[in-house]
């Protein structure tokens, strides 16, 4: 989608802070971090929120959640994290390309 920003930071036209890249999801920096570790995970594919989801999305989801493991251990946030996904205006969605928070807390 040539008007969404998140598909330009996928194409390398805007250069967010990546945490993690695989074939299918991107991982990066929040801008606007609200905890001490602030990651939003997103899928390679243009899916615009979770009601677009379809079965053959199961895989890339999954994908998604195994990402969201590995940031946490690169963020070093594995024991103290949440992971949140936002769909639609009323439920705090500003980026209408589908993506999961990771916010992660420093061990004690
Ligand atoms: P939301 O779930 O759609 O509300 O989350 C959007 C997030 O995208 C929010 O935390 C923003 O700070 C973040 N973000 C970003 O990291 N970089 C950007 O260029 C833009 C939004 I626009």
């Amino acid at each position: 989608m040539s008007d969404c920003i998140f598909c330009k930071m996928i194409d390398g036209e805007i250069k967010p802070d990546i945490v993690l890249e695989t074939d299918s999801v991107l991982a990066f920096h929040d801008s606007n971090p609200q905890a001490p570790t602030h990651v939003l995970i997103i899928p390679k594919q243009h899916i615009p929120t979770m009601n677009d989801l379809e079965p053959e999305d199961v895989r890339l989801m999954g994908d998604l959640s195994l990402a969201a493991r590995k940031v946490a251990e690169r963020e070093g946030v594995s024991g103290n994290f949440r992971t949140t996904i936002n769909c639609g205006r009323d439920g705090g969605q500003l980026v209408f390309h589908l993506h999961m928070h990771l916010l992660g807390w420093p061990s004690d």
